[in-house]
């Protein structure tokens, strides 16, 4: 089966910059083997195969302790990938699933065994169908005993409408990217501003300041030929950071599923987390005590 995005970077670099001991890479996936573990037949692309021991070589080259796995799309809701990584991380990986509302009580406990913390809710039309809103508000309903939260995948223009459906859910939730801020705009513009409301409203939304190279219009330093990579996306990770330092989490989104143009190299990655989080303190809260409090509580 053939791959329709880049291959991850061969030889991503040993980051300069040395995360805290105990750090937390909270937002990375998982594909594959395809041959032991299918594609879903809905999916809208065909990643390359990622297995959970090159996740775990990544892991340690770039100086962190844990991942949290993140079911992608292309798994749809076979969950058997990134379960399989959990199992084998000897406790190093917590894991969020794609589950549908029919989900057994019996799988559900059995997630929850191998290390699931989450559900994720995708809501992007490029890469899933419409699903209704009373669906995904069932399955929250049936995770919120667990102690789990709701992980949402959405773009920037999209929030007004969702805005009632996320601040109705039973649970805590996070939101991947930032919400997937347009960064040609302001980050005291009103877009981004209703963005920094609702977190501000909302004590039980968390924001992952992840993925500077899917919303960069910028670029890294390869291409735009200056020092500091994805410049454009500073200013709003860093307002979330510094407006919420207990409710921001970061990840690597290693292998960077579904990129077209450009595939980054993690170490330089990394490189972006003291730009965004410009003290010691909050580093730490990013990479440890955040992810730790979220996905390691028990
Ligand atoms: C990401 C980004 C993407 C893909 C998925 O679930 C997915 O397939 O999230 C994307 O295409 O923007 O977070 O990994």
């Amino acid at each position: 089966m053939d791959a329709d995005w880049l291959p991850f970077h061969p030889h991503p670099s040993v980051p300069a910059f040395r995360v805290p001991p105990g750090s937390v890479d909270a937002h990375c996936h998982v594909f594959g083997p395809a041959g032991l573990f299918p594609f879903a037949p809905e999916r809208r692309y065909t990643p390359c195969d990622a297995s959970r021991r090159q996740l775990f070589a990544l892991r340690d080259r770039l100086g962190f302790a844990r991942n949290v796995v993140v079911q992608a799309t292309c798994h749809g809701a076979d969950n058997r990938a990134m379960v399989d990584a959990l199992v084998h991380s000897e406790g190093r990986a917590r894991g969020v699933a794609t589950v549908r509302r029919d989900v057994a009580p019996r799988e559900l406990a059995q997630l929850h065994e191998a290390g699931v913390r989450g559900v994720r809710f995708n809501f992007l039309k490029r890469l899933v169908d419409f699903t209704p809103r009373e669906e995904l508000m069932d399955i929250a309903r049936r995770i919120a005993p667990l102690g789990w939260h709701v992980v949402v995948y959405f773009e920037a223009a999209d929030l007004p409408e969702l805005w009632d459906f996320f601040t109705a859910l039973p649970t805590a939730l996070v939101v991947d990217h930032m919400g997937r801020p347009d960064v040609t705009r302001p980050a005291d513009g009103p877009e981004f501003e209703r963005f920094v409301r609702l977190l501000h409203e909302h004590e039980n939304i968390w924001s992952k300041v992840s993925c500077p190279e899917r919303v960069s219009v910028s670029g890294p330093p390869a291409l735009n030929g200056e020092r500091n990579a994805y410049r454009d996306v500073v200013p709003f990770a860093r307002r979330l950071v510094e407006t919420f330092p207990d409710r921001v989490l970061w990840g690597t989104d290693w292998p960077h599923p579904n990129l077209k143009h450009h595939m980054p190299d993690d170490g330089l990655l990394v490189d972006f987390v003291p730009q965004i989080a410009i003290t010691e303190e909050l580093q730490r809260k990013l990479l440890v005590d955040n992810p730790m409090r979220l996905y390691w509580a028990d």
